[in-house]
């Protein structure tokens, strides 16, 4: 009983914090955690290497690498014109196929991943140092849900309001496994990462030492 039911998976119910904002703890099979990881390490092969971002001059501390279109600030685009010029690597049939199975898993709607198609990724890399701050996600044009994954260290995200970057915010632990949706009436919620933990990944994540995130995305784009 135990180990079956841990005070873990009994504390992490599935719950929508605000509308259109789900939280589904655990959604990703460590057998799938670790294949995702196995795709990671393909993917920072290039064209296009891990890279952090430049913000007006400085540098984030979480280092992306894109799919399908590349995010720099505060565009999309199909060449990686701020890293090497190198056109992003396509986005995967199987993400789109697990972006529909997400949002039916988040929102216990059969059929809330018909008409989804994302069409790119980003795929955050954190070390133990790394956050990312306050922010909306609002470069796509679309304002279809944003499917995010989490894989390795466990970190805080901080889930705030459509508004601003203050409260009222709620501190949330992602761990690996985890899906977290942003549709609806909280698609432009501010929210942002305080801190990972350490060594708190799974072993079989394949993921060592931090923490992995792709947020999928429709861009609107063409
Ligand atoms: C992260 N996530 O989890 C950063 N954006 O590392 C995001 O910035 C994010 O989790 C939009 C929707 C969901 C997210
Ligand atoms: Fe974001």
């Amino acid at each position: 009983m135990s180990t079956l039911f841990s005070d873990d998976f009994l504390d992490r119910p599935s719950r929508e914090l605000t509308p259109g904002a789900h939280l589904v703890p655990g959604w990703l099979t460590i057998e799938q955690q670790s294949w995702i990881v196995d795709q990671f390490r393909q993917w920072v092969q290039g064209p296009v290497p891990l890279r952090a971002a430049k913000v007006r001059g400085h540098e984030m501390s979480v280092r992306t690498v894109c799919l399908g279109w590349h995010w720099q600030p505060y565009k999309y685009t199909r060449r990686a014109t701020d890293v090497n010029g190198s056109r992003v690597l396509d986005f995967p049939g199987w993400m789109v196929s697990l972006g529909r199975k997400a949002l039916v898993a988040a929102t216990g709607d059969p059929h809330a991943g018909d008409d989804y198609t994302p069409d790119t990724a980003l795929v955050n890399y954190y070390d133990d140092i790394a956050r990312m701050g306050m922010h909306q996600d609002k470069d796509e044009i679309s304002l279809a849900p944003v499917v995010s994954l989490s894989i390795g260290d466990t970190c805080q995200f901080r889930f705030g309001n459509t508004e601003n970057r203050n409260q009222p915010y709620e501190n949330i632990d992602l761990a690996s496994g985890d899906l977290f949706v942003f549709g609806g009436p909280s698609r432009l919620a501010y929210h942002g990462i305080t801190k990972v933990y350490p060594g708190t990944a799974p072993a079989e994540s394949g993921l060592d030492r931090g923490r992995i995130n792709i947020t999928m995305r429709v861009t609107g784009m063409s």
